[in-house]
């Protein structure tokens, strides 16, 4: 199949042109689903995931017009056609948004733009007769430019996707603070994301890593945590906590829903007092209650987990350690 790729004459591999037309065709259903519907994936990672497909998506799409073009005429026009038809095709795909409910994006636009010179790049270094034609620096320029467009474009989605299946399978643990991976479900949404430190000396046995969080005046924020949506199996939140204080400290533990409709989700909390002992916090979902309204958490539309400080506390540590579900 290489060799049909290998030359710009009209290429006779029906299977291949079928099977790349068929890919491309499934990544953008995928993207345009991901923009009509509000992705609700089980996770926010597996959002991301999604989203991500932008660029390893316009990469089979521009192959796809590349290798269609190919059975139809002959020339390297076809790479300049391709791209633009393919670009064109990533511009429709946004300029439609602009009267939905999802925001065009211009980044959406580069992250297809890196996809097709992905995908163009890489069949181009191995274009016989380009390689026939080109001088050496060309063809080491050319490699150069599919090689990192490809790393841009394929890189994002297999990171997440390896953070959406580890955090899968890490359940019900939420966060350990052991592994790389779980900062992607972990301080992207503020500048002040906590560290990872070894357990404090009065730890208890057991805790390699914990995350310590420095209270500062502003947000109050000292940890937002991302879980998986679906809490349906489970009655109760726990997870190891200290202060490095010799009062306690109050905490505000606050639970969001993921919106609905464009609106807000609704937020629940709880008051815990965290004292300078490592102590592990249990709390029931049942006793965690809408700030607004009472009512009970929907188990299938969490979306953050997120602790603030409570009072004047700037300069404080906390360390927390070992959120899971049971
Ligand atoms: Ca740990």
């Amino acid at each position: 199949m290489l060799a049909d790729m290998q030359n710009s004459e009209p290429s006779g591999s029906m299977p291949l042109v079928v099977a790349t037309v068929i890919v491309s065709i499934g990544m953008i259903a995928l993207v345009v689903l991901a923009h009509v519907h509000e992705p609700v994936m089980g996770s926010h990672l597996a959002d991301h995931v999604l989203n991500s497909l932008h660029g390893p998506g316009f990469a089979f799409v521009s192959v796809a017009i590349l290798l269609i073009l190919r059975v139809l005429r002959t020339g390297l026009s076809n790479y300049l056609i391709a791209a633009m038809v393919a670009g064109f095709i990533g511009l429709v795909s946004e300029v439609v948004q602009i009267p939905g409910p999802r925001d065009a994006s211009a980044s959406d636009l580069l992250a297809d733009l890196v996809g097709i010179t992905a995908g163009l790049g890489c069949i181009a270094v191995f274009d016989r007769s380009i390689r026939q034609k080109a001088k050496r620096w060309h063809l080491v320029g050319l490699g150069t430019a599919a090689t990192i467009a490809t790393a841009v474009a394929f890189v994002p989605t297999v990171l997440y996707a390896y953070a959406a299946v580890s955090q899968w399978r890490a359940m019900p643990v939420i966060l350990s603070f052991e592994q790389f991976w779980e900062r992607a479900t972990y301080g992207q949404n503020w500048p002040d994301a906590p560290d990872m430190v070894p357990a404090p000396a009065n730890w208890p046995p057991g805790y390699v890593t914990v995350a310590r969080s420095v209270a500062t005046d502003e947000s109050g924020l000292l940890l937002r945590v991302e879980p998986r949506n679906d809490w349906r199996e489970f009655h109760e939140l726990m997870f190891m906590s200290s202060v490095n204080s010799d009062t306690s400290q109050q905490v505000r533990l606050e639970i969001r829903e993921l919106p609905r409709d464009g609106i807000a989700g609704p937020k629940y909390s709880e008051h815990l007092e965290i004292d300078s002992t490592a102590s592990r916090y249990r709390i029931a979902l049942s006793d965690i209650t809408a700030m607004a309204i009472p009512r009970a958490i929907d188990p299938e539309r969490v979306s953050s987990i997120s602790i603030y400080t409570v009072g004047e506390t700037a300069g404080t540590e906390y360390y927390f350690d070992d959120f899971r579900l049971q």
